[in-house]
């Protein structure tokens, strides 16, 4: 226990922890009823290319997601890209900066150009106001992306799509289990893209999917991702190989099993960081907004130097030297990382003045089942401790 500033692990003091902590920290959900479900896919030497585990989760995924299809793949930065190729996207991409490298990677692969659009420091989202001003005639879609699975705003973006004849796609790769006004996340736009990495709320080691309510964007989606092979085995465009492996569909299907669980899980652990932090000066931890319905997978605090007397980066190396590791996506935001950084003129137009303070502000704390409510409320006391020593530090 530490008794005041001399305890903690940066003036010399023992680690709070003897183990690390992590963000990301994989759920894994019944061990034995995913290797069960490995042994099936052995035994009947069906491995990939649309086996029933890939088939089953594909439509547990799309009752969740609340759409009509859903084509799974080896991960969402694929999906991404057979979604983007789908949609026939070209020319230029107004899309956040303040999202996973991936995001804008996969235009870049493409072709597109990703104009980066500042975001509301609120939610962490595309502004769509900002996004207005963007537009220019090569522009041909805006990929939104519901960054902690909140979001975005998706009236607003729908009217200035369909205003100017934008396809609307969103990353929703931290969105699964999330919704808005009583409708799943996926339902917005014209198609949105799931990952079920290891770190995610559900995962599939690797994996991701892509969902839509467009029965012929389906269709083509679903070619796309497998070498451009249609139902009756054409093939009717440039594919490429994004299938999920029946190992993942087998842990997919067992993590979405345990959804509810990890769900209620990391509302307690969320809601105990919000109350423990509460009247810590400085300390914002996020919450969703009304009529959001969110998996709770992220904790994101947000640190205001002048307030708490020590900024983000002070504050995560003192946790880590007490063994608690933090992360700080989105820092940096895209438009500071290469290529993009070496080109500023092709993909920020105006200065992305919230995203850069939000980028600088904010950190990750663990959650999920990697740690124990007993372990939250030891960090909550840290950061309060820390937040009381900051003058020393
Ligand atoms: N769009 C957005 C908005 C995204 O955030 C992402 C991915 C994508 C698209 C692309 O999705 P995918 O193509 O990946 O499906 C992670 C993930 O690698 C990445 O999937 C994710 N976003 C990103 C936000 O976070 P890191 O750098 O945090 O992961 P890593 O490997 O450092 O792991 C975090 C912690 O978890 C570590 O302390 C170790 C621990 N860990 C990790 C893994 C993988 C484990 O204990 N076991 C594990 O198996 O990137």
């Amino acid at each position: 226990v530490k008794h005041g500033p001399a305890d903690l692990a940066v003036f010399g003091g023992t680690p709070e922890f003897d183990s690390p902590l992590h963000v990301g920290r994989p759920n894994v959900p019944d061990p034995e009823r995913v290797l069960k479900r490995i042994a099936g896919a052995l035994e009947s030497r069906r491995l990939t290319n649309f086996g029933p585990l890939v088939r089953e989760f594909e439509q547990a995924v799309a009752e969740v997601a609340g759409t009509r299809h859903c084509v799974a793949t080896s991960n969402a930065t694929a999906a991404l890209q057979v979604l983007v190729a789908a949609l026939g996207l070209r020319g230029e991409v107004i899309v956040p900066s303040f999202t996973y490298v991936a995001t804008a990677h996969v235009l870049t692969w493409a072709g597109i150009t990703p104009v980066f659009c500042d975001i509301d420091p609120d939610t962490g989202n595309l502004d769509p106001a900002e996004a207005r001003r963007l537009v220019t005639p090569a522009t041909s879609g805006i990929l939104g992306v519901h960054v902690w699975g909140r979001q975005c705003a998706v009236e607003s973006l729908r009217e200035l799509a369909g205003e100017h004849g934008l396809a609307l796609l969103y990353d929703a790769a931290h969105a699964f289990g999330c919704g808005y006004r009583g409708r799943g996340i996926g339902t917005f736009g014209d198609g949105a893209v799931f990952s079920f990495h290891a770190t995610k709320f559900v995962n599939a080691f690797e994996g991701g999917a892509i969902v839509t309510d467009d029965d012929a964007l389906a269709d083509r989606v679903r070619a796309l991702h497998f070498f451009g092979f249609d139902s009756d085995n054409h093939v009717i465009g440039a594919g490429i190989n994004a299938k999920m492996s029946e190992a993942s569909g087998a842990m997919g299907l067992t993590s979405l099993e345990a959804m509810s669980t990890v769900r209620r899980i990391n509302a307690e652990h969320a809601e105990r960081y919000v109350a423990e932090l509460a009247d810590v000066p400085g300390i914002l931890v996020g919450t969703p907004g009304p009529n959001e319905w969110n998996s709770h997978h992220f904790v994101v605090l947000e640190v205001d130097a002048d307030e708490a007397g020590l900024d983000r980066n002070r504050l995560a190396a003192a946790l880590l030297a007490e063994n608690v590791l933090t992360r700080r996506h989105f820092d940096p935001p895209c438009h500071r990382v290469e290529p993009y950084r070496s080109a500023p003129d092709r993909h920020v137009r105006r200065p992305l003045t919230r995203t850069d303070l939000v980028a600088g502000r904010i950190m990750q704390l663990p959650t999920g089942t990697g740690v124990t409510g007993d372990e939250v409320g030891r960090i909550c006391r840290l950061i309060r401790m820390l937040v009381e020593a900051a003058p020393l530090l």
